[in-house]
């Protein structure tokens, strides 16, 4: 029965199923019983399977087709009237064009099978800061992972109203060569084909909460980023927030999951998490920048999760949770990837459902981007803010990619208008586990490069806005770090994982005026003396090297971000040309 008489919603709905001609349409509310169901109906066909509900209660595994197992940023664009309007770093066709062929491909594309309606709210249901959208599509996977990341259900349906963003999926035949994920900001819709992978087909992720919403906070006056956000709580039971910005495989999830260095936890220092991805940014009432939290659980990459990187998530993995793309271990019906432990399972099915023997196999039985979609009330350390509608107040602001020799561990932008440009900087170095050339920088600014739904160069104009709305004195400090400066051998200087509460201890001091700095070319930096290194295995003189400046190496990065910046024309921001040529000489002095 439908959830809401809405006729904005209604109308729409009937246009989209009259497109792709389902044999019947269910509205999800959400419910215990509906949920159970469909879990059973998924089992019946194999699209799921039940693992062992002693040791994993009302956990599922499911294996997406073996060319379909990522997000495809190739084939996902953002259709709005005028080209420039998408900028040079989105795929863009005329919306008019687009929605004609996409047509084509959804057209009688449900046939036979079900159409599901997903009511969901991104943010607390009722909340001013909540936004809304309804999801149709044709898979119970996307029905019941979007129930694990989204608030879902009747309630939604009842205070949407007519403002919603409408998102359409359907699985099609997954044909890589017509899959397609399509935004038009400017008509509130997300269009997905021919993908069943997560990150193409959880529409409220990073379609509406980072594409869609990025759009409507510049047009509206707040911000969508990629950023986790944490809270750090000191001996005296203060609680401080920064929200952090990471390219993808840069251990985003880690450190918002962080457990502290055992003489910091004997202390009384606890980290709490509120996100591990995405970041709603708002001006709040006291004039200060404030940072919610959008999603309700986390679609995070399993392989290297384990015991001793992040015994958060893996605890968070324990129940209600969906595996995708993991190995299947039939000797106890539980799951199995690389880096969980060192006792891979005998008698096992790989990620692509083929036997496997993990003793003696040398192809890997996950796959590397193989993931857990887990509740975040599951997890031990979720911040007692997260369900707190208006979010929680940052302190900072922090930026970091993986450069093996330029970035130092930590430094601090100047002002707002410094740590703008910081962020439009960003770049990450690729790794081995990736295809490609390793070592080859991609810049990833505010590590938002494929997930902002407008031309990035209004973007930092709209980052540089944001900075005028605040006084300077409530605005968060802005920081990069860089958790991965290697030796010669190639070896990580830094120990990171818990140890890096030890950076964020000093980001927290900056921010409350209780500690000095030094004065560099890039920024603010630690004195080494006053970073906590008590239990570190690292002494002072590898910190003073983490924090050196290579002024050659920098002065070569100079050149490659102004080749970057040239892509935008005009779009650039004056002030971020400023900086560039104002870091330059310092550099050259
Ligand atoms: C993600 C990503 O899945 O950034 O969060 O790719
Ligand atoms: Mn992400």
């Amino acid at each position: 029965m439908a959830l809401t008489t809405n006729k904005a919603i209604s109308n729409w709905i009937d246009e989209m199923a009259a497109m792709t001609q389902p044999d019947q349409i269910v509205w999800i509310d959400g419910s215990d019983a509906q949920i159970e169901a469909l879990r059973a109906q998924a089992c019946s066909t194999g699209e799921l399977e039940k693992l062992n509900q002693e040791l994993l209660p009302d956990c599922y595994l499911h294996r997406t087709a073996v060319n379909d197992v990522a997000r495809v940023e190739d084939r996902t664009f953002i259709c709005c009237r005028k080209q420039e309007d998408a900028g040079p770093t989105n795929n863009w066709m005329d919306p008019q064009e687009m929605y004609a062929k996409l047509k084509a491909l959804y057209t009688g594309a449900m046939k036979g099978r079900t159409m599901y309606v997903i009511p969901y709210s991104m943010g607390v249901v009722g909340s001013p800061f909540a936004k809304y959208g309804i999801e149709l599509t044709d898979s119970i996977y996307v029905v019941l992972n979007m129930c694990i990341m989204t608030r879902v259900g009747a309630a939604v349906a009842q205070v949407m109203g007519d403002d919603f963003v409408k998102g359409l999926h359907a699985k099609a035949n997954l044909d890589p060569e017509n899959r397609y994920i399509v935004h038009f900001p400017e008509d509130n819709t997300i269009m997905s084909v021919n993908s069943g992978y997560g990150g193409n087909v959880l529409l409220g992720k990073k379609c509406f909460a980072l594409r869609i919403a990025s759009y409507l906070g510049r047009n509206q006056g707040w911000m969508a980023e990629h950023m986790l956000i944490l809270g750090i709580q000191n001996p005296a039971g203060e609680v401080r927030y920064l929200a952090a910005a990471f390219p993808s495989a840069c251990g985003k999830t880690n450190l918002a999951m962080l457990i502290p260095p055992e003489h910091y936890r004997k202390a009384g220092w606890k980290v709490w998490c509120v996100g591990d991805d995405i970041a709603w940014i708002r001006v709040g009432e006291d004039g200060r920048l404030w940072a919610m939290n959008p999603e309700n659980g986390f679609f995070g990459v399993a392989p290297g999760t384990n015991e001793k990187s992040n015994p958060n998530a893996l605890a968070t993995t324990r129940r209600g949770t969906i595996f995708t793309n993991v190995v299947h271990n039939l000797d106890n019906n539980t799951v199995w990837w690389e880096g969980l432990d060192k006792n891979p399972p005998a008698n096992a099915v790989d990620w692509k459902g083929n036997p496997w023997n993990g003793q003696t196999s040398t192809e890997k039985g996950a796959h590397p981007n193989s993931r857990f979609t887990a509740p975040a009330k599951n997890c031990p350390c979720i911040s007692p803010e997260f369900e707190n509608p208006k979010g929680v107040p940052l302190s900072a602001i922090v930026f970091g990619g993986r450069r093996a020799k330029t970035a130092p561990l930590v430094y601090q932008s100047l002002d707002w208008d410094h740590g703008v440009f910081v962020g439009s900087i960003m770049a990450s170095e690729t790794t081995a586990a990736a295809a490609g050339a390793v070592g080859v920088v991609r810049r990833d600014p505010m590590a938002m490069l494929p997930f902002c739904g407008y031309n990035m160069g209004d973007y930092w104009q709209h980052w540089l806005d944001m900075g005028t709305k605040v006084d300077a004195d409530q605005l968060p400090k802005i920081f990069n770090v860089n958790w991965f400066r290697t030796d010669d051998e190639g070896h990580f200087i830094w120990p990171g994982f818990g140890d890096n509460l030890r950076v964020l201890e000093w980001i927290m001091k900056r921010c409350f005026n209780e500690v000095e700095a030094d004065e560099t070319p890039l920024g603010y930096e630690p004195r080494p003396e006053d970073l906590d290194l008590e239990g570190s295995g690292v002494d002072v003189d590898t910190v003073r090297d983490l924090l050196s400046v290579d002024k050659d190496l920098w002065l070569q990065d100079v050149d490659a971000i102004r080749a970057f910046y040239a892509k935008f024309g005009d779009k650039l921001p004056k002030k971020l040309a400023q900086e560039l040529d104002a870091l330059e000489s310092r550099l050259k002095q």
